[in-house]
């Protein structure tokens, strides 16, 4: 059968998504040339090319393309989003945060180049995301197209939205709240759904409004895009949740549901495996809902990008 979008028009998404990831791919190699000093480079490339869906990256790009940008001006921006995510998985893995040994299929980078080389790996990815934004202000868009001088004040509406993303009102606070609530009996859902907006949802958001600024995007698409992001990023978490379960429970076949017996707060846990599957649908209705705002072929990227989050099974 063949992927239709809602204009019923043929739509072929793992070939975009394949296409789109292995742009995203050669430009964030040619972003960090191995350089001096080796090990923190090195460091930073290891966990940048790991893989990774580079759902973030083609979130931008795809939203750029949505009003009509080209994808060279997203890709910057696209970049500077995954150089974020990485540093986050980076510092997320630390002895001192979550303590893990894996990380897209290879040892983490704490595992593999030590705690001193992740840390400073992780700011200097951090760091180079903006440096990276900022060389966004000119873009050499191939010859037999015009070369677009993206306006200054877009690409400070780009480091605005994507600055404020991460730091101590977002992602960094999610991560403060998260480790308050290890452990802790009484997580709400309430609380749960804060942790889950700010640590996931937010960086989508940024990823998607970004690339719609690139874009040339209006206020109004903008804030349809935004909405849209929103939704797609609680489901992602929500699917993560529901994931965790099932897929626990079909490994070992034995112990049914790691995460119902563990400490940490989840969507199945706090309302059951079949309300969290039921709200995981509403959220991607509501998605979707929004994208009915644009032209049906143009919203098609967006549209099954939805459908991939909430039916992934990694
Ligand atoms: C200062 C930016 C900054 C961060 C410090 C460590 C920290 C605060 C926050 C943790 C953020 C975190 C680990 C969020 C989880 C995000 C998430 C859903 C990861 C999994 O994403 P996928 O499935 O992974 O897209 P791949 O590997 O495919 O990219």
């Amino acid at each position: 059968t063949m992927p239709l979008n809602h204009s019923g028009s043929v739509f072929h998404f793992e070939e975009y998504m394949a296409t789109k990831a292995e742009r995203v791919n050669k430009a964030l190699d040619e972003a960090v040339p191995l350089r001096h000093p080796l090990k923190v480079h090195e460091a930073m490339r290891y966990s940048l090319l790991a893989g990774g869906k580079r759902i973030r990256p083609i979130l931008c790009i795809a939203s750029c393309e949505l009003v009509g940008g080209d994808e060279s001006l997203a890709l910057p921006v696209a970049c500077a989003v995954e150089m974020i995510h990485t540093m986050s998985l980076i510092h997320d893995d630390l002895p001192c945060m979550d303590n893990d040994d894996l990380r897209r299929g290879k040892p983490t980078n704490h595992k593999a180049f030590g705690e001193a080389i992740a840390v400073l790996a992780g700011d200097a990815l951090l760091s180079l995301a903006f440096e990276h934004v900022a060389a966004a202000r000119t873009i050499d868009l191939p010859p037999e197209l015009v070369v677009r001088v993206v306006p200054p004040e877009f690409v400070v509406q780009v480091e605005a939205e994507l600055g404020a993303a991460i730091g101590s009102d977002e992602l960094v606070v999610s991560q403060i709240v998260d480790i308050a609530c290890e452990g802790q009996q009484i997580v709400d859902l309430k609380e749960l759904e804060y942790i889950h907006v700010h640590k996931t949802a937010k960086l989508l958001e940024a990823s998607a409004v970004c690339g719609m600024i690139m874009g040339g995007g209006s206020m109004a698409e903008v804030e349809r895009v935004r909405r849209y992001a929103r939704c797609t990023g609680l489901l992602f978490q929500v699917v993560d949740d529901i994931l965790d379960i099932t897929k626990t429970s079909e490994e070992l076949g034995k112990t049914a549901g790691k995460d119902l017996v563990s400490d940490k707060a989840t969507y199945p846990k706090l309302m059951g495996l079949d309300k969290a599957k039921e709200f995981a649908e509403k959220l991607l209705a509501q998605a979707k809902e929004e994208l009915l705002y644009f032209d049906g072929s143009k919203a098609a990227p967006l549209y099954h990008l939805a459908d991939y989050i909430a039916h992934r099974q990694n």
